[in-house]
């Protein structure tokens, strides 16, 4: 048995430059297990709080020194002492220390950073990978879900849409399926200099120039992919996350590089079009996050052809999942550890998503550091898919790079998600 000797927290910076919490949790023998937490900027109404100083005087109020307090001065005293091992203990005095549903007492971004931190430090004890401690029967690597085009929250151009993926699912390793990506990602880029469009990237590592409309972000996904000796729809698929949050103003929905307004019927149709259209394999928050209604109408109409993920919808919510369940709504669910707080809670809801045949997709968000947790979560879990950016920006690559480790460290045992994705495919 390890003890948790001390807990220590500080205010470090995440790839937006703005104040996030990094925590060590430390063990005898001086085992270290360290972690930090991401931030989103397209969220959910219905995530979990993360705290921010709201000093003007600080990185224009958004430092989090409270949070970093909150572990320091609270949260250390009540776990130094207890056994490492026992994470749903620690979880749930970390869900009552906070006290709140949406634990906007302490913070989720001090919650979160010493319950991921316990699991890496309890990971060290017998020298393990993360993944092999979370679940030792682990084999199986995500397909990741690139997102090579930012739009919407993510960058400055026009796009409505806030992600453009690709879904390499016809390799035959994990780390192939990054060979092949990468050669489209570099097609893209020139692609889109012999056009005369923008190469800069945005907050997720994916290129954001100003383009015509959505279809067109779409279009030149295929060309590259063509271009890479690549056939669309057999070896690599097309994700969406329209993040519809954010063209949802309480009735309609526009799109406004299109000039389109729709009611939640006449976007789902919309959808319709563009799956017939297009290779596209899953679409997440095709709707906004309480348009219940609306979700019910597009998961009669497009669940059995695609994949349809509640992002904002879910909010890795247990209670919301369970509702969108009852409802016949979606059919898979994003995870995002810092919507929900606690690594026991996350791996609950995941629970009840395979209890139920929903498809779970482990995410990263779109303010994010170095810190590559997900990357080990999404192969304990078997998750199948991850979504982690696109393949430039360290803070993106650090979670593709760790899932080469883990697939070496596997050896003749990995295996890869591939095609079997295509079953979230109705
Ligand atoms: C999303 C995420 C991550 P953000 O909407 O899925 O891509 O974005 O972290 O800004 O919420
Ligand atoms: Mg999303």
């Amino acid at each position: 048995m390890k003890k948790i000797i001390n807990i220590k927290a500080r205010e470090i910076l995440d790839s937006r430059g703005y104040p996030t919490v990094e925590c060590d949790v430390i063990l005898e023998n001086n085992i270290v297990g360290r972690s930090a937490v991401p931030s989103g900027a397209s969220k959910g109404t219905h995530e979990c709080v993360e705290i921010r100083d709201e000093d003007k005087n600080r990185f224009n109020g958004k430092g989090v020194l409270n949070a970093v307090n909150n572990i320091n001065n609270i949260i250390s005293k009540s776990l130094v002492g207890l056994n490492i091992i026992e994470q749903e203990k620690i979880d749930n005095i970390l869900i009552k220390l906070d006290g709140t549903k949406d634990k906007s007492n302490l913070g989720v971004n001090s919650i979160l950073p010493v319950s991921l931190s316990c699991a890496k430090a309890a990971s060290y004890v017998n020298k393990n990978f993360l993944y092999e401690y979370l679940n030792p029967k682990a084999k199986t690597l995500p397909v990741p879900l690139i997102n090579l085009i930012n739009g919407g929250q993510h960058a400055d151009n026009n796009l409505d849409f806030q992600e453009f993926m690709i879904v390499p699912i016809g390799a035959k390793s994990f780390k192939e399926s990054l060979e092949i990506s990468c050669e489209i990602f570099y097609r893209l880029k020139s692609i889109l200099s012999s056009k005369g469009l923008n190469t800069n990237v945005g907050d997720e590592g994916g290129f954001a120039p100003n383009l015509k409309s959505n279809k067109e972000a779409i279009e030149l996904l295929l060309e590259s992919i063509s271009k890479s000796q690549l056939t669309p729809g057999k070896e690599i698929f097309i994700a969406l996350d329209v993040a519809a949050n954010e063209i949802f103003n309480g009735t309609n929905y526009a799109l406004k590089s299109e000039n389109k307004i729709f009611s939640s019927q006449e976007l789902s149709e919309y959808y319709n079009k563009l799956i017939n259209e297009y290779p596209i394999f899953s679409i997440e928050d095709a709707l906004s996050e309480d348009d219940w209604n609306g979700w019910k109408y597009i998961t009669k109409l497009l669940g059995k052809d695609i994949q349809l993920v509640g992002d904002d919808l879910f909010v890795t919510n247990y209670e919301r999942l369970k509702k969108g369940i009852k409802e016949n709504i979606s059919n898979s669910i994003l995870v995002k550890l810092n919507q929900i707080g606690t690594l026991s809670e996350t791996l609950k809801v995941i629970k009840l998503a395979k209890e139920n045949n929903y498809s779970f997709i482990i995410s990263h968000r779109s303010g994010e550091t170095e810190d590559c947790f997900i990357s080990d979560l999404s192969v304990s879990t078997n998750s199948s898919q991850i979504k982690t950016g696109s393949l430039s920006r360290t803070e993106r690559l650090s979670k593709y790079n760790q899932l080469l480790r883990i697939e070496e460290n596997l050896g003749n045992q990995a295996e890869y998600s591939g095609k079997n994705i295509l079953k979230f495919k109705k």
